[in-house]
């Protein structure tokens, strides 16, 4: 999958170089490229921004040179959504994460300053995302969290398979409790289950975990979770378990 990121700020992309995502440049399964708008602005002092009409404070990413950015991109990417991150946008989650994952390519406008012209969203923008209901200086740092996210789910990016199936939210539930050596530390013990070598327990014992602290910290995820009659069966041995 390719990524096309329009920002000022490259450089900040340079932290994709770490850990799996950097794995999967270096074998061609990502690539992300930077377009900078400021090479494509013609006035000597490259100028990317400009005071908003009607006034007030701030300055706004001028059309000019993003527009001629974004269509650079699309020349690159010519079947790529274009996303413009913005605390305006849809929420940002593990559905939209695997959804976007089978697609060939992205383009993600990370704005700077107060904001971008309104009429770059009108003619290029398909869709607005966010990391959640904040404000941050700019959109480099959301790209990073999101291409990470989308990342994991090309198949070959995680090297164990099962490590994704199993990560946070595969089955849309939270992970269960996971503990290594040793055995007892400062006196707390590892669930004996777990030291037990039967897999079918310890997978069972999983599953109540998972859902049982995904009951007891988010429920507001159960609330929106279809639960098949056995997991209703184990999540209510779990709450049992509690009282
Ligand atoms: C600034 C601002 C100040 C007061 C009230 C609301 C405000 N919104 C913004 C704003 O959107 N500033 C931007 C900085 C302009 C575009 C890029 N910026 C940005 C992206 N800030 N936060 C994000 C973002 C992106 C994705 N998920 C969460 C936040």
């Amino acid at each position: 999958m390719k990524f096309g990121i329009i920002t000022l700020f490259p450089e900040m992309l340079e932290t994709m170089k770490f850990g799996v995502v950097h794995r999967a440049i270096q074998r061609k399964i990502l690539d992300i490229v930077c377009i900078n708008p400021r090479d494509y602005t013609d006035d000597k002092n490259r100028t990317i921004d400009d005071a908003p009409f009607g006034g007030g404070p701030g300055m706004i990413m001028m059309a000019k040179p993003l527009d001629s950015a974004i269509c650079a991109a699309k020349e690159n990417l010519p079947t790529a959504k274009i996303i413009y991150l913005s605390p305006q946008g849809k929420k940002f989650d593990q559905a939209l994460a695997k959804k976007i994952a089978t697609a060939d390519s992205l383009v993600m406008i990370a704005g700077r300053y107060d904001g971008i012209d309104q009429r770059i969203i009108d003619e290029h923008v398909d869709e607005e995302w966010s990391l959640g209901d904040f404000v941050i200086s700019g959109g480099e740092l959301a790209a990073l969290v999101m291409i990470d996210a989308i990342a994991r789910c090309i198949p070959g990016v995680v090297g164990d398979a099962g490590s994704v199936m199993d990560d946070s939210f595969y089955k849309g539930l939270l992970k269960y409790p996971q503990y290594t050596r040793p055995e007892n530390y400062k006196g707390r013990k590892v669930p004996k289950v777990l030291l037990s070598g039967n897999h079918g327990d310890i997978a069972k014992w999983r599953q109540k975990h998972s859902l049982g602290v995904t009951w007891s910290k988010r429920p507001d995820i159960l609330d929106k979770k279809m639960l098949s009659s056995e997991e209703e069966i184990v999540l209510s041995e779990f709450i049992k378990e509690q009282q």
